[in-house]
């Protein structure tokens, strides 16, 4: 037993059977021992190494899914806040809303021109507003037959936002493949800090967002904040101050089934002479 205890203190583990010849004084023994199987093993014997970077935490994202004002961010370009209005349209009515906006919208799948060339976009989609709308370089032509019940969704979040709107930016998810990747909705003709009134129907999805890094990250998304917005049948989701200009957002494609989804963004779109640049 003294003789296990004397090989415990020595190396730090129980070492090898003993051996019959005495050994010489412990120091030397344990120091020349290590050299020999450091060379050995590498890597085997744990050396403190004063860390040479500062060590940064991949924050957790942010689950916002209650009623109310929600300001995610303050920057030098202003307060980006959200709005929460989960039951805008309460369950029956959405429910028919749903079913009339699915058959009698004329979805179609719009085409993009992307670095690689040209992609069709993973959902469909219908635009209504007296103004054309251009994004991901390829243009949705002016279409002023609003369906009724979208002009009737328009006013109900006119009148209870206190904000207008000119123009409807319609999205259906038809299965969980179908997505819309990272974006802002930043494009000239809607001018600085939009607001823009995202209401759901359907299947929820999860509404992602990240902030835009600072430049020294050099477009690097791994440390930003990250805001999830789940978004479920009936719920109105108000954008507005510099979310576009300081956040990102996407609904990703999901790895298990979705039914489908139809997402309404309602927008103002400026005319080309009076659009604000700075
Ligand atoms: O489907 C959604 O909730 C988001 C749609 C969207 O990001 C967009 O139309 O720009």
């Amino acid at each position: 037993m003294e003789d296990k205890r004397r090989r415990a203190r020595v190396q730090g583990a129980w070492a090898g059977p003993a051996r019959a010849a005495p050994r010489p004084a412990v120091g030397p023994l344990v120091k020349s021992q290590q050299k020999v199987n450091e060379t050995q093993n590498p890597g085997k014997f744990f050396e403190f190494k004063e860390p040479t970077e500062m060590y940064q935490r991949i924050p957790e994202p942010r689950v916002i899914d209650s009623a109310g004002i929600h300001d995610i961010s303050t920057s030098p370009s202003g307060v980006s806040r959200l709005r929460l209005f989960p039951l805008f349209i309460e369950t029956k009515e959405a429910d028919w809303m749903f079913e009339q906006l699915l058959r009698e919208v004329p979805w179609s799948q719009k085409t993009n021109a992307g670095p690689d060339g040209s992609y069709q976009e993973p959902r469909l989609t219908c635009w209504f507003g007296e103004i054309p709308y251009t994004y991901s370089r390829s243009t949705m032509q002016a279409n002023p037959h609003w369906h009724p019940l979208l002009i009737m969704l328009k006013d109900r979040i006119e009148e209870v936002t206190g904000y207008s709107f000119n123009s409807l930016l319609c999205n259906l998810y038809r299965h969980d493949k179908d997505s819309i990747d990272w974006h802002s909705d930043d494009e000239a003709a809607l001018s600085r800090n939009p607001v823009i009134a995202s209401l759901s129907f359907g299947d929820t999805r999860s509404f992602q967002m990240r902030r835009k890094p600072p430049p020294e990250a050099n477009g690097d998304f791994t440390y930003v904040e990250r805001v999830h917005v789940p978004l479920d049948h009936g719920t109105l989701l108000i954008m507005e101050g510099a979310t576009q200009e300081d956040w990102q957002h996407r609904v990703p494609k999901e790895y298990h089934d979705r039914r489908p989804r139809i997402n309404l963004t309602f927008r103002t779109i400026f005319p080309e002479a009076n659009r604000v640049t700075s």
